[in-house]
């Protein structure tokens, strides 16, 4: 739990999370919920979830509460985010921590996060957090970039040498959307096997990963390359060097990544 509060502290601090923008939650590790059950409340209803998701049965879920902002997480953590039970069909949820006392609700992207978690775990089971954010360069991006995996990708490898090595395949990117609703899910989930990063444009991201750290590590060297971006940007002065596609793919050997071919020319 410190280390999720910590996240969405971070979140905050880093002037992503306006009012109530944002959410996250975390698959827990069976040791975890055994640590949290002497916490659980009783008898809470089960509340019937759109999408049926065989592999997430019986998995608890940390999660963010609707309408919650992150600025409040670190002052009443049992307020603003809850712990969360799939039932044994995995098309239910009921709250046994947190949420104001189960009196208030998951994200209103929980069925996105659900199907997403459900599609990494299939992939891979380390992975554990998915985390949705709104980070002001990144979406500013948004608005002189084509809206093409490949365009973002290029444009924040080229910008900062760590990025190809920490994102090596890449992030994928979705034109605007309506946000909470199945349509957003079903398109980010089409991109979560392969990607670790959906950018939703004039809105923000999500980005998933093993980890507190990882997680939150790849979504700020994102916005952080994209900060840089837009700082080039801002000068009006023509660029005169760039780091080359041959340049990129000599990092592979030396920091045992292998880029996404599809994104080098
Ligand atoms: O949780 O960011 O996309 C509020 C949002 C919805
Ligand atoms: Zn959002």
């Amino acid at each position: 739990m410190s280390g999720f509060i910590r996240l969405c502290n971070d979140g905050w601090t880093q002037g992503w999370h306006e009012r109530n923008g944002g959410n996250a939650t975390y698959r827990m590790k069976p040791e975890e919920v055994d640590s949290c059950r002497p916490f659980f409340i009783e008898g809470g209803d089960w509340i019937a979830l759109d999408v049926e998701m065989e592999n997430l049965a019986g998995e608890y879920f940390i999660t963010t509460g609707t309408g919650k902002h992150f600025n409040n997480v670190i002052l009443e953590p049992e307020i603003s985010l809850g712990i969360t039970e799939i039932n044994e069909k995995g098309n239910a949820y009921r709250i046994v921590w947190g949420l104001n006392n189960g009196k208030d609700r998951p994200t209103s992207e929980f069925p996105t996060h659900l199907l997403n978690h459900s599609i990494k775990k299939a992939a891979n089971p380390e992975y554990r957090m998915i985390y949705h954010a709104h980070p002001i360069h990144l979406i500013a991006l948004t608005f002189v970039l084509p809206l093409e995996s490949k365009a973002f990708t290029k444009a924040l490898w080229k910008t900062m040498t760590e990025c190809p090595i920490i994102f090596p395949h890449g992030i994928a990117v979705l034109p605007w959307m309506v946000p909470g609703g199945v349509e957003i899910a079903k398109a980010t989930s089409a991109l979560v096997g392969e990607f670790d990063a959906v950018v939703w444009a004039h809105h923000g991201i999500f980005c998933m990963g093993t980890n507190f750290d990882t997680t939150f590590g790849l979504m700020h060297t994102i916005e952080k390359s994209a900060a840089i971006y837009m700082d080039i940007l801002h000068t009006g002065k023509p660029i005169l060097q760039t780091i080359s596609d041959e340049q990129l793919l000599q990092l592979e050997e030396p920091y045992n990544v292998k880029l996404n071919r599809d994104f080098i020319d």
